[in-house]
């Protein structure tokens, strides 16, 4: 096999003070880190769309970057180069996952058909390549959204034709999924929303797309999916009113529909800011619910108000999110880098720099989390500031939920009125934050 990214080597660690541009400054795989790998911690996944189907097209022009890895585009041919740089890129740069659409990784034909046999026939190439690497399916998904046919959503489309049809594309996903062996299946409900209630019929589309989670859910354990099932929340983009808002909805909605069992959430982090709340908020309320699954690992930029899906190097944010992360005991997905390079940085090499800054953010991101939690003393600081519920006899009745309102309305008015509740001292919080940061 001919290699693809000639000019690249394999990247390897080469610590802070290294100045080489294709080498790791934080990001030391065997590094053990309380108690674990840093591959461990973060098994980083490589997204098919981004990394090898996007050319930086946008809304004003076509793309920039070459993506055809030296076959036509729109041909078996191409599918297959892709592959062939998608495995020499990971293991050029120690990625051990993968994530996919069903047609980031085929053209699309006029028939599902036809469509579905081409899947078939890449999905044995990957699996061929899988073997050989050792590299994994992270999680699968069907696109239902880009086609026209999607306008109106899939599983909230007002055709019952549509929805059927998004039906068959979710089987066959599912079919590929576990077929590499996938951890997961992703919903991320991009046109599950609406422009205007003047023509939406808000309960039936909602209730249409549990049933769509439902069959999913029936089918992948009858097919012997193991894995979980996820929702991708986002509040807008491409539609103004998505249902799968943000974390807390998502819960609710899986909740409603008894399909908390099977689902967990996945978690990206410019999807979080456009919910108007920060990536460390809803890492937490999936947390605290036990639907901590995966994370799309990405940024988007507090100045623009859509889905940038930039590489991360905010390394406040990758802290923090690794500090839930290692809070919850880690997640049982994986580290999605659903982010694309910028539109001028369009060469084969700004791919691997791209990979190399978000490896290196999280990894830091890791360190520092660890420090912080070693540290203890924002833990501590946290445990203090609640400590009347573990150590005042009225505290302790509250969170035994064994407390009446008359009963605390009698403590109430014995006391008179409450002392000022401590001081929440964030400004001493954040001076350890930053102590730890920049501490060598
Ligand atoms: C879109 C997005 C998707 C999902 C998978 O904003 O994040 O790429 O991750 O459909
Ligand atoms: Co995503």
């Amino acid at each position: 096999m001919e290699e693809i990214f000639k000019n690249i080597p394999v990247v390897s660690y080469e610590g802070a003070a290294s100045k080489n541009k294709l080498a790791f400054k934080y990001y030391d795989a065997n590094r053990i880190v309380l108690g674990k790998p840093m591959s461990e911690h973060l098994p980083f996944a490589m997204a098919w769309w981004h990394n090898l189907c996007a050319t930086g097209a946008d809304m004003f022009g076509v793309g920039t970057a070459d993506k055809s890895f030296g076959a036509p585009i729109g041909t078996m041919e191409h599918a297959k180069a892709k592959v062939d740089a998608g495995f020499e890129f990971m293991q050029k740069l120690g990625i051990r996952y993968f994530c996919f659409h069903d047609v980031d990784l085929v053209p699309e034909a006029a028939d599902i058909k036809e469509t579905n046999r081409r899947l078939d026939e890449i999905s044995d190439y990957i699996l061929a390549k899988m073997k050989q690497t050792g590299v994994k399916c992270l999680w699968g998904t069907a696109n239902m959204f880009g086609n026209p046919r999607y306008m109106n959503g899939a599983g909230s489309s007002n055709s019952a034709d549509v929805f059927c049809f998004a039906a068959a594309q979710i089987k066959k996903a599912l079919d590929i999924t576990v077929k590499l062996g996938g951890k997961g299946y992703v919903f991320w409900g991009g046109r599950e929303g609406y422009e205007t209630l003047l023509n939406t019929d808000v309960a039936l589309e909602t209730e249409n797309i549990a049933r769509l989670m439902k069959m999913a859910v029936d089918y992948g354990r009858k097919i012997g999916f193991k894995g979980d099932f996820y929702i991708e929340p986002k509040p807008k983009e491409p539609m103004k009113h998505q249902y799968d808002f943000d974390a807390a909805t998502a819960i609710g909605f899986l909740r409603a529909h008894g399909l908390d069992k099977d689902f967990k959430l996945n978690i990206e982090a410019n999807h979080a800011t456009l919910a108007g709340h920060t990536f460390e908020h809803e890492l937490r309320i999936a947390a605290i619910n036990g639907m901590l699954g995966s994370i799309d690992a990405n940024q988007g930029d507090m100045l623009l108000g859509w889905d940038t899906d930039e590489f991360p190097y905010d390394v406040y944010t990758s802290t923090k999110c690794m500090y839930e992360v290692l809070k919850a005991g880690g997640v049982s997905g994986g580290f999605n880098f659903d982010a694309k390079t910028r539109r001028p940085s369009y060469t084969a090499e700004d791919m691997f720099y791209a990979f190399i800054l978000g490896m290196d953010t999280f990894a830091l991101g890791l360190l520092k989390a660890a420090a912080l939690i070693e540290d203890g003393r924002i833990d501590k600081f946290v445990e203090q500031r609640y400590a009347d519920y573990k150590t005042t006899e009225i505290g302790k009745k509250i969170t035994s939920g064994k407390a009446t309102l008359e009963e605390l309305s009698a403590y109430a008015e014995k006391l008179g009125a409450p002392a000022l509740p401590c001081s929440g001292r964030q400004e001493y919080l954040q001076s350890i934050f930053n102590e730890i940061l920049f501490k060598n």
